[in-house]
């Protein structure tokens, strides 16, 4: 493993370092200053929805603590923070009516970012749609994409300007499967059926969003995040390398097939038969709108099996406290597969890290030496491809903060910096003082 000089030594400098957060797992304040009320608001009063019943009422308090929290960003040293707007807090309704309070917090956040010469990433849709949305169809409804794209527009009208990037959804797969299939996160629902017509209404309003924003004069870059693996077959047999081929398409390709070439793949829509989305003529054209960027977000492989023997805790990989596989490499792996298969803009790693165990220590700090590895080893790995010819532009760390793991509730901690829930205090980690060190001996290089 290379050092961190050298490591830090195969990237351009112009290349984006940041850290990641989002609206609904770090601000709290959930009923306050005119927000309306958010699906994931609602989730989280369904008994058993979330591992230890918590919501976000409160969160990490970052409503309250803009301030100080800029300064904590700004002084890790990083050249971007990618944040998201919760829908709810500046349009509670999700249609007609801005939320005057909650346009003002986001400018606040971005002007204090640029004040701060951090440069912000905004996204619009990490999951948080309002409830009355929901009560209308949510994203099964046709209509919902069209609310999208106002939402876009008004946000790009009143933050358009000063922003580097605005990304539309975050992760369609985990709305579509997570919220609408398997039921496990919000909006809790079971039907393949209409997790597909959810996937396909956020990549239609993605592509109509992505069209609306330029016809408007859109000054900041324009792309999507998606969650992607590595799909590897268990074994060399035939029977799970079929396997591992359908799950990829399942996961990967029915995002990146539509936003690249303009169609589903074929052995997915033959899975689904009945269950297929309703296309619109022209939908699909849409939905392959040319993109400024492709956001990334990687976490482990994905590991298929014919028979689903396989096991992540057999496998003799470490393992994170979400029970994933670390396995860097599968990071340069994807990469290079997304490279052979299409024509890349500029791609980042928007989200990357891990959840360890890692309490405060008495000497009043959280040495979380194994997330640091996975930092510099993931790192290494988007270097790799970086220097196998994949266009890569960024990289950024989930998550700045110990935020709300969602259905895990606050048990499992991504944050570089240490949350105490109770006062609410920051601590950097190690690996935090590591990232600073790492970023700052880049600048000091590029002095
Ligand atoms: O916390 C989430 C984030 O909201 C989206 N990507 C994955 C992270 C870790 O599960």
């Amino acid at each position: 493993m290379p050092l961190a000089d050298d490591l830090r030594r195969q990237f351009p400098s112009d290349f984006v370092w940041g850290v990641a957060t989002s609206a609904f797992q770090i601000e709290g304040a959930a009923h306050e200053d005119g927000k309306g009320e958010s699906i994931w608001d609602r989730f989280c009063r369904q008994p058993g929805a979330i591992a230890d019943a918590s919501n976000g009422d409160v969160a990490c308090d970052h409503y309250h603590r803009l301030d100080s929290d800029l300064d904590l960003i700004a002084a890790l040293g990083v050249d971007a923070y990618r944040f998201s707007v919760s829908w709810p807090r500046v349009q509670p309704l999700g249609h007609g009516a801005w939320n005057a309070r909650g346009l003002d917090f986001y400018e606040r956040l971005v002007d204090g970012l640029s004040a701060r010469g951090v440069r912000p990433y905004l996204t619009l849709n990490h999951w948080d749609l309002p409830q009355a949305l929901q009560e209308t169809g949510g994203w099964a409804h046709r209509d919902t994409v069209h609310r999208f794209v106002d939402y876009a527009r008004g946000l790009q009208r009143r933050l358009g300007d000063r922003v580097a990037a605005i990304t539309t959804h975050n992760e369609p797969w985990v709305i579509a499967v997570l919220g609408h299939q398997s039921g496990s996160f919000a909006p809790g629902l079971k039907s393949r059926k209409t997790a597909a017509q959810v996937a396909h209404h956020l990549l239609l309003s993605h592509g109509l969003a992505l069209r609306a924003l330029r016809a408007d004069g859109a000054r900041a870059g324009l792309g999507i995040v998606l969650n992607l693996a590595h799909t590897e077959p268990a074994t060399d047999t035939p029977a799970d390398r079929a396997q591992a081929r359908l799950d990829d398409a399942r996961g990967r390709r029915w995002y990146t097939d539509p936003l690249f070439k303009g169609h589903y793949p074929q052995e997915v829509l033959d899975e689904l038969g009945a269950d297929a989305p309703a296309v619109e003529p022209g939908d699909m054209a849409v939905i392959a709108t040319p993109m400024d960027y492709l956001g990334v977000n990687y976490y482990s492989r994905a590991v298929s099996s014919a028979d689903g023997s396989f096991d992540a805790k057999r496998s003799g990989l470490a393992l994170t406290e979400m029970g994933w596989e670390i396995y860097p490499r599968g990071l340069t792996e994807l990469l290079l597969t997304l490279h052979r298969e299409y024509t890349l803009p500029p791609v980042y790693i928007t989200e990357s890290g891990g959840a360890f165990k890692d309490p405060l220590t008495a000497d009043g700090r959280v040495h979380d030496a194994d997330r640091t590895e996975y930092l510099r080893t993931h790192i290494a790995a988007v270097a790799e491809a970086l220097r196998q010819g994949v266009p890569m532009a960024g990289y950024m760390v989930w998550s700045l903060m110990d935020n709300f793991e969602w259905s895990s509730g606050y048990a499992k901690r991504f944050g570089i910096v240490h949350v105490d829930y109770a006062t609410q205090q920051r601590t950097l980690k190690d690996s935090a003082r590591w990232y600073r060190e790492f970023l700052a001996a880049r600048a000091a290089a590029a002095a």
